[in-house]
């Protein structure tokens, strides 16, 4: 039996909507994170040395990293639904757009996460405006123009097909939709990016992906 490893607001949410989409049976065993710190709490050290999620088991496999378990998944479905045909010019896109999820987009925006909360936290009050400003000539001379650029990028890809790899909705978009939750949520999408929005409107619609939040239970993107 396929057993996710869920962290409440995480990206495990992706896998969820994946084995729905594929209509998988699976488990759910759900972590809650730390509520001050928002880490995940030990218990996921002990399924994965990294004690991140998502992280799945599958008999004796144990495997980690949302774009591995995305194609392990979308590889298993003997239908071949949610990937295109190997060797064809989709594929190769399917393939850029599971790296790059994570490997690209997600980067700059957890650095803004970081960066936002930096003069927020505790420290003597002496030293906040000095943290502030350091933080916000971060955002504002790298971290910001990096998330326009590849807010921009993503919004000329999807002018140019209805879904990342092509024409058909694709395992590609399941591992995409975290990066592009994530901006909508940091306030980087509005509606001079029409193509990324209409994209999330409908992700959001699809029977899957209702049905994943269901059993994932709240969802609100933190990291
Ligand atoms: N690149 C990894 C990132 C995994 C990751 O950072 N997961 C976050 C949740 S979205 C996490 O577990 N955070 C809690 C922690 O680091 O303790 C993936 O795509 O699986």
């Amino acid at each position: 039996m396929i057993v996710v490893h869920h962290l409440n607001n995480s990206r495990s949410q992706r896998v969820l909507w994946l084995l729905e989409e594929l209509g998988m049976p699976y488990e759910v065993k759900r972590y809650q994170r730390d509520p001050k710190t928002m880490l995940a709490p030990p218990e996921l050290q002990a399924v994965h040395p990294l004690g991140k999620s998502p992280v799945i088991s599958d008999g004796d496999l144990t495997l980690a990293e949302s774009g591995a378990i995305v194609e392990y998944f979308a590889e298993r479905d003997s239908e071949g639904r949610l990937r295109p045909p190997a060797g064809s010019p989709e594929r190769l896109r399917y393939t850029y757009w599971m790296h790059y999820a994570e490997g690209s987009a997600m980067p700059p925006l957890l650095l803004k996460l970081i960066f936002s909360r930096i003069p927020k936290g505790p420290m003597p009050f002496f030293v906040r405006p000095v943290a502030k400003a350091i933080a916000g000539r971060a955002l504002s001379s790298f971290i910001e123009p990096q998330i326009k650029r590849h807010l921009d990028f993503m919004e000329q890809e999807l002018g140019k097909t209805a879904w990342f790899a092509g024409a058909e909705f694709s395992a590609a978009d399941i591992q995409m939709s975290f990066p592009l939750e994530a901006a909508a949520a940091r306030g980087g999408l509005d509606a001079s990016r029409p193509m990324l929005s209409a994209f999330l409107q409908r992700i959001h619609a699809r029977p899957a992906y209702q049905r994943a939040l269901a059993k994932g239970g709240l969802y609100e993107l933190l990291t």
